[in-house]
């Protein structure tokens, strides 16, 4: 089901549900070779989500600044490769959401417990802002906040569920977002916990 959010925006509702206890036992692997940390913020905070990272370039956060790398600071080893699970269903939703030609180099992969959140931000890390962002929510429900260009921009308030996907390019590529305080659930696949893999062309 495709439910258009704003110009260039689109949620592909349980796009992914068929895909996500797979998705699950690969986050596992992948958080063996490079595990789940919460990474400072240059400001100084801890960031409550936890986060890891495959594929070519990895985004990281600390003292120093907001950046990509190829390597995983806590092991100074390249990022696992992006598994072609995750890239085929990132490259089928952007297609879906009608972005031909989405090339990921880069998935994030958040880890939110009970309590977690994410203020409002932009993605504007990444050099190229014509290639769209894909995100699949996996596990308890959030509620995503979709603000506008400005930071003042009163937010829409967007629930995902396990399985849901969106797709942000085009004039919604650089808005406004975050995600409020995630509540007490249980999901079967995941226990009390969301996971967020977001996928990106970072150079
Ligand atoms: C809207 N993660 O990691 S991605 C992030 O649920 C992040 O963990 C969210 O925001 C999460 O940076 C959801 C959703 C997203 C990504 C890029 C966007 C929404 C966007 C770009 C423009 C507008
Ligand atoms: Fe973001």
């Amino acid at each position: 089901w495709v439910e258009p959010l704003c110009e260039g925006a689109v949620v592909l509702r349980r796009f992914a549900c068929a895909d996500a206890s797979e998705l699950l036992e690969v986050i596992e692997g992948l958080a063996e070779q490079a595990p789940f940390r919460q990474m400072q913020t240059p400001g100084g905070h801890t960031m409550s989500v936890a986060m890891t990272c495959c594929g070519e370039w990895g985004w990281v956060t600390d003292t120093r600044g907001y950046r990509y790398q190829r390597t995983d600071p806590l092991s100074g080893e390249p990022w696992p490769l992006m598994p072609t699970m995750f890239r085929s269903l990132a490259v089928m939703a952007a297609s879906a959401a009608g972005y031909s030609k989405f090339e990921p180099d880069a998935c994030l992969v958040n880890r939110y417990a009970p309590g977690a959140k994410m203020g409002l931000h932009q993605d504007k890390d990444e050099d190229d802002f014509d290639q769209p962002i894909v995100s699949v929510s996996l596990g308890t429900p959030a509620m995503f906040q979709f603000g506008g260009a400005r930071r003042s921009d009163r937010p829409q308030r967007v629930p995902l569920e396990n399985g849901d996907v969106v797709v942000w390019g085009g004039p919604a590529r650089l808005r406004y977002h975050g995600v409020l305080t995630l509540k007490q659930a249980q999901h079967s696949l995941t226990g009390d916990s969301r996971y967020n893999l977001t996928f990106r062309r970072a150079r």
